[in-house]
């Protein structure tokens, strides 16, 4: 019986043993992840068109978004990207660049003018808020005010 135990608790120690070997020669760099930065930083926020027409047939509503100096527009997760809390930004009309000529680059993002549609938007000047997760774990907001037709 005590034999027995003995054999046991020999496996044990060498399945235990072995699995810590394995580890660390998958990751012989391992080094511990870097903490998400958790802060929600304020992006400069320029939706197009200024007025926008609920009834109109045009089909999307562009934002573009620039963050603070120290942080990459690239770094946006666009399928994250939300306006007025609920419409999601298209992934396949996204684009990088500067509109407003300031040196600071910008993402276009769009949505459908269907969404914003749906949404409790309130018609006349109304403040809309685009937000979205960065790569890094953060998170950015921004707002503007546009005039909305209905
Ligand atoms: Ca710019």
């Amino acid at each position: 019986m005590m034999r027995s135990l003995g054999v046991l608790v020999l496996v044990v120690t060498f399945v235990a043993s072995g699995a810590i070997g394995a580890a660390a020669s998958f990751a012989p760099d391992y080094r511990p992840p870097v903490p998400p930065a958790p802060q929600t930083i304020t992006a400069t926020l320029d939706v197009y068109p200024g007025t926008i027409n609920l009834k109109s047939n045009g089909k999307y509503v562009a934002a573009y978004i620039e963050l603070p100096a120290g942080y990459d527009v690239a770094d946006i997760v666009v399928s994250s990207v939300i306006l007025a809390g609920e419409c999601q930004a298209d992934p396949y009309r996204v684009k990088i660049g500067d509109k407003d000529e300031d040196g600071i680059p910008d993402l276009r993002v769009t949505f459908s003018r269907k969404d914003l549609q749906k949404t409790s938007v309130s018609s006349g000047l109304t403040e809309l808020t685009v937000e979205g997760l960065l790569l890094n774990g953060g998170s950015f907001s921004g707002t503007d005010v546009v005039r909305i037709r209905k």
